[in-house]
């Protein structure tokens, strides 16, 4: 059994039923959520004229093997409607791997932890919320330290709850 957190965003329709339903459709005798975050209203990074993210950060249990979990992933966001039109593209959901454990993946299809995670405010508020001692495999700091490191970028604390069905 593994320890993964799991970054979860959506910019387009309703976006906090689409978190909802991401954390619903992970959920399975694989992989069972333990916590998920608060949400945060963050503004968009990379491509920066479209609509801003609803970003949260579930943490779970998993028996999968990295390439299986990035599988059910991708069939969850397909399940969800999304279309790769582009990349950086609007999305009805977007379901990231930050971390597997302690691994360190390096492969064409995956890259763990998240190559870009240590540079994003929307991905380590709600991380610092759930594991601030965590400490990144690659570069040694903490989630604490990461996200000190990112003042700047606009991230907000939502008033919306993505709790998961069957937590505890
Ligand atoms: N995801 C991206 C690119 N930019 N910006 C925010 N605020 N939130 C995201 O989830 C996000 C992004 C690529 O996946
Ligand atoms: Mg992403
Ligand atoms: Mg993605």
């Amino acid at each position: 059994m593994k320890i993964v957190y799991l970054g979860l965003g959506s910019n387009v329709g309703d976006r906090e039923v689409w978190l909802r339903k991401a954390v619903d459709l992970l959920e399975s005798r694989e992989l069972r959520i333990l916590r998920i975050s608060p949400a945060y209203e963050t503004e968009p990074q990379g491509r920066r004229n479209q609509r801003w993210f609803l970003n949260a950060v579930a943490e779970a249990e998993t028996e999968l093997f990295p390439l299986q979990l990035l599988r059910r992933i991708g069939k969850i966001e397909k399940e969800l409607g999304r279309k790769r039109l582009a990349e950086n593209a609007p999305r009805t959901i977007d379901i990231d791997i930050l971390f597997y454990g302690n691994a360190v993946v390096s492969t064409a299809a995956l890259e763990i932890p998240h190559p870009r995670l240590r540079e994003r405010r929307f991905v380590l508020a709600p991380l610092a919320d759930l594991a601030p001692e965590l400490r990144d495999p690659v570069t040694r700091r903490t989630i604490r330290e990461l996200l000190a490191a990112t003042a700047g970028q606009n991230v907000r604390r939502a008033d919306v709850i993505i709790a998961a069905r069957n937590l505890p």
